[in-house]
């Protein structure tokens, strides 16, 4: 029997490393998993970060995204993961995440020695060794410099998909340049996660792929290169810095001797760009087509879809170059105020049982009699709210009391219209979508983002959507290699299982939604008005 080719998915999240790997069916055959804060205790991350006494920095050692991948794959190999059979390996890293390497790097990377750890072999290579991440807030000023320097926040997000934001690897830059400018001068190459850690697959600088690049207010996103006037506006010699930039379906090189010794892949097995973990996503849920959206429940809610034309905003959200189709993009809109804030309110009405909380959301009718409510728990960055609060309005938009059944109503429908007004904002209009995350088995939610939208939710098989994305990525850049030119990604997977519907829209209730729409966006503006900067 041939055995099947098999493709590794190799996610690197804030909290840590995860293989997922597939068969040409598309089926999971192995998953395996690491939690930096407790596999790798003595780089003494919380969350896999460190959080700063300014309360704005975190930062995360470069050194232990390394120390990962041995033991990562060390666990693989004792547990028989057929690594010999990886055709192809692709991978995910948290977006906008800097690794900083110095001249010396170059020659580590491409001299790598079986006899030693990746760890011992890599210590040196870094002029910044705590590698600015996503959830860094301080580059106001930096930020500040870059819209004043190319003609406004608008002009920003028109070249580069996004508005200037401190988590955007170009303002970390600026910031490193000017506060730190030795180590700035012995940098010879600036990595993002996601091309950091296949530069260690493949023992060399491996190139920056479009769709996480588009993440770091540096590249132009129609031309799909860097964009000069924001690289002058940032720090000098950048071009040199950052390297070259590639679609995310191309092969950046083979594995390097090192993990076919130490691990037993094949000596040939072809390692495709890495890119952000949102874009993976993006293709772990096989969102091709404009009009298929997904919509993940966390900690933060996440609206996110393919599109044929962008329509970049510095009012909210991002635009991407998409993962999947170089001509294409991909949309994106972050809401903090996620399940934390569901949470707040079963707390505080439903004594922390969601079957009280569902049980109190029936008593009251779509719409619920024209009462629309604002719940910040913490700052909001679409729209952006400061103060945290919540502000209540009855159906003459007068400031309103709302009874707990009522307040639970409010909280749903307002998140859903929240992300029906701004998803529409950047040219995001569904025709289904896709629930992921925590919160998707909640019905009531569901049911309400279905009668918002109008269209019906489905859900996915797999949550865990960056890792597979990755191993779908790495099958779909192995077939554009095989076959000389590119395949549709479509066609890459459309063996995948098919998603299962949860809720089809009620037609009366969407007319009541559609209704509200626009009330729903003048209130919001009360409230930025208010509580904004
Ligand atoms: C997106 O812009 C983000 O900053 C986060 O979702 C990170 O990618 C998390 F890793």
């Amino acid at each position: 029997m041939i055995a099947s080719k098999l493709f590794l998915g190799l996610d690197s999240s804030t909290q840590g490393l995860k293989a997922t790997i597939i068969d040409e069916q598309l089926e999971v055959v192995y998953e395996h998993a690491i939690n930096f804060d407790h596999d790798l205790p003595q780089f003494k991350t919380k969350g896999g970060a460190h959080q700063h006494e300014d309360g704005l920095t975190v930062t995360a050692p470069a050194l232990m995204w390394v120390a990962a991948m041995d033991l990562l794959f060390g666990l693989m190999r004792d547990e028989g993961a057929l690594l010999a059979n990886v055709a192809a390996i692709s991978g995910s890293g948290q977006q906008h995440g800097s690794v900083w390497l110095n001249t010396e790097a170059s020659s580590v990377l491409a001299n790598l020695d079986v006899s030693q750890t990746l760890e011992a072999q890599l210590k040196s290579v870094f002029s910044v060794a705590d590698s600015p991440i996503w959830m860094d807030f301080s580059t106001t000023a930096q930020c500040q410099a870059l819209e004043v320097a190319l003609g406004g926040a608008q002009a920003v997000a028109e070249l580069t998909g996004s508005r200037a934001f401190e988590r955007f690897t170009g303002n970390q830059i600026a910031k490193i340049h000017q506060q730190n400018p030795e180590a700035y001068a012995e940098t010879d190459r600036i990595a993002l996660v996601s091309s950091f850690l296949p530069s260690i697959l493949i023992g060399g600088y491996a190139p920056i792929d479009v769709s996480d690049g588009s993440g770091m207010n540096l590249l132009d996103i129609q031309s799909g290169d860097w964009a000069p006037a924001a690289l002058e506006a940032t720090a000098p010699n950048l071009v040199e810095k950052l390297g070259p930039v590639v679609p995310s379906h191309a092969i950046v090189g083979t594995l390097a001797g090192y993990f076919s010794e130490r691990y037993g892949f094949v000596a040939d097995c072809a390692v495709v760009a890495f890119s952000g973990d949102n874009p993976n996503s993006l293709a772990g849920l096989r969102l091709e087509n404009t009009g298929d959206i997904a919509i993940s429940l966390g900690t933060s809610d996440t609206v996110f879809g393919s599109l044929a034309e962008p329509h970049p905003s510095a009012e909210e959200g991002h635009i991407f170059v998409s993962p999947v189709q170089p001509e294409a993009f991909m949309a994106m809109i972050v809401f903090k105020n996620g399940s934390l804030t569901r949470e707040m309110i079963r707390d505080t009405h439903a004594g922390g049982s969601w079957k009280t909380y569902d049980a109190m959301l029936q008593q009251t009718a779509p719409g619920n009699g024209g009462r629309i409510g604002f719940y910040i728990n913490e700052p909001e960055i679409t729209p952006t709210i400061v103060t945290p609060g919540i502000s209540r309005f009855g159906a003459d938009d007068q400031p309103a009391a709302f009874s707990p059944e009522e307040d639970i109503r409010a909280l749903y429908e307002g998140q859903c219209l929240s992300m029906r007004l701004h998803a529409g904002n950047i040219g995001i209009e569904p025709r289904r979508i896709l629930a992921t995350g925590g919160a998707s088995v909640d019905k009531g939610l569901i049911q309400i983002m279905s009668n918002v939208f109008g269209v019906a939710v489905y859900t996915a098989e797999k949550s865990d959507t960056a890792s597979l994305g990755a191993a779908y990525r790495g099958l779909h850049g192995f077939l554009c290699k095989e076959a000389h030119g590119f395949v549709p990604f479509a066609d890459a997977v459309s063996a995948a299982p098919p998603f299962t519907k949860i809720a089809e829209p009620d037609r009366d209730a969407h007319a009541v939604y559609i209704a509200m729409l626009p009330r729903y966006a003048s209130l919001e503006q009360c409230v930025v008005s208010k509580n904004g900067v």
